[in-house]
């Protein structure tokens, strides 16, 4: 039988478990103290387990008999006059192929009358909720099963996330062109935007990056509000998402289409550390090393240029590369753009610059999505400190490296499904040099 979403937390328990697993769906909320609502995303365990994307939902399984019960809000006619959407009991059960369905205001009669041995809770909110009918509770083990779940995605998922994938390297190709001709970040972004809510993709699946110059060496610029300097290179890290689920894509280029100079010549070092990295990218292999793979060819591009002098286990060993790409080299990637699953419970992260932003430290499997997003950046922040201490300075070319510290940054990012023998990449955005340029000549 084909497995889903559900059947899969069903399988994770031991068989005929005397307990209940419960969450509540996600909330409206609104900007500080107005009436003024942000757009709703429905919580992501919920979306995973009952496909709903409405507010205000509760869902009970029983793992006793692998039934599972739909608790729905009571909506006042006020609620029908300013929101719309109230169905009936009856199409929900019918919609959502539920074993059940009830209002919410039967909850508290159905834990009573039911009296499981355990509720296993999405969070400290549900577990209090529950504690007060004097159940037993456990808001630790749930978490932690459906990250295990999610991290493995079924071949429905996959095919939601290609879509996601296509939307947004669409969006990428219309957004490069734009760049050359846009005087604001702002109107590249509006074009890349323009390209997912016009086919009906309202949610973002996180806030895009559309950094120009030297912003682009900011890990989370998000105000893409500044005027984009002459000549400079461009970089766009933002996806798409369908039905829930995310792309995460990231290209840097020049707004010249020229592939030369300084930028060129950094811009083959992050490609060729994505390569490299990408094609490691197989089961059995883990996050951590790739990403210490990465660093390496970082360093060694960096000597190639004269930035950076010495050996490159030397210069590994004081974590020279955390000064020029001091993020993680990928995380999970589904219904959250920063996917659960990326550590399992006892592992935590590594305490060393650069890996201890490592989003993900599991050894590959096939079905899991990941991101690889090498990157290479100018950051005064970071250069200005080092130049002066004595475990970093004798490796750097300091008057070379200052005369970049407006550069900026570049980062390249696939998405990849890890299968049997290596990986799919789901993006589809060119990233070599010469097919850049032939876009945007
Ligand atoms: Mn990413």
């Amino acid at each position: 039988m084909e497995q889903t979403n559900r059947s899969k937390l069903f399988d994770v328990f031991k068989p005929d478990t005397d307990a209940l697993v419960y969450l509540r769906g996600g909330t409206v909320s609104h900007r500080y103290n107005t009436d003024f609502e942000y757009a709703f995303r429905q919580e992501s365990n919920f979306l995973y387990l009952t496909g709903i994307a409405e507010p205000d939902f509760h869902v009970l399984f029983d793992l006793k008999d692998r039934t599972w019960h739909l608790v729905l809000p009571k909506r006042d006619s006020k609620y029908a006059v300013w929101m719309g959407y109230v169905n009936s009991a009856d199409y929900y059960k019918e919609a959502f192929k539920a074993d059940s369905v009830f209002y919410d205001d039967k909850l508290e009669l159905v834990f009573r009358k039911r009296k499981p041995e355990t509720v296993y809770c999405n969070g400290e909110a549900e577990a209090q909720f529950v504690s007060n009918f004097g159940l037993k509770t456990d808001s630790a083990t749930l978490p932690e099963a459906l990250a295990y779940c999610r991290s493995i995605k079924t071949d429905r998922e996959l095919e939601l996330m290609r879509r996601a994938s296509k939307a947004a390297s669409e969006a990428h190709l219309i957004a490069m062109k734009r760049a050359q001709t846009a005087e604001w970040e702002y109107e590249v972004k509006a074009d890349y935007e323009h390209h997912l809510i016009k086919q009906g993709m309202l949610h973002h699946p996180y806030n895009g990056i559309f950094a120009s110059g030297k912003n682009s060496a900011i890990l989370h610029y998000v105000d893409n509000s500044r005027r984009i300097p002459k000549g400079s290179h461009f970089l766009i890290d933002a996806g798409a998402e369908y039905k829930g689920y995310a792309a995460d894509i990231t290209r840097t280029f020049p707004v010249s289409g020229k592939f030369d100079g300084v930028f060129g010549d950094l811009y083959r070092i992050v490609l060729r550390a994505l390569a490299e990295t990408t094609s490691g990218a197989r089961p059995g292999i883990k996050m951590e090393d790739l990403h210490l793979h990465a660093c390496q060819v970082i360093l060694s591009g960096l000597k190639d240029l004269g930035l950076v002098h010495g050996s490159i286990d030397d210069m590994m060993q004081v974590n020279l590369f955390a000064l020029f790409f001091p993020h993680g080299l990928g995380h999970f990637l589904g219904l959250d753009t920063h996917d659960v699953g990326g550590y399992l419970k006892g592992i935590e992260p590594i305490d060393r610059p650069g890996l201890r932003f490592l989003r993900a430290r599991r050894t590959l499997e096939k079905g899991m999505v990941v991101t690889i997003e090498p990157g290479l950046y100018m950051i005064p922040a970071l250069l200005e400190p080092a130049f002066s201490d004595p475990k970093h300075k004798p490796f750097l070319n300091e008057s070379k490296l200052r005369g970049l510290l407006d550069f900026g940054g570049i980062r390249i990012e696939d998405n990849l499904v890890i299968t049997e023998t290596g990986y799919e990449n789901l993006t589809n955005v060119p990233k070599k040099p010469e097919d850049i340029e032939a876009i945007l000549s």
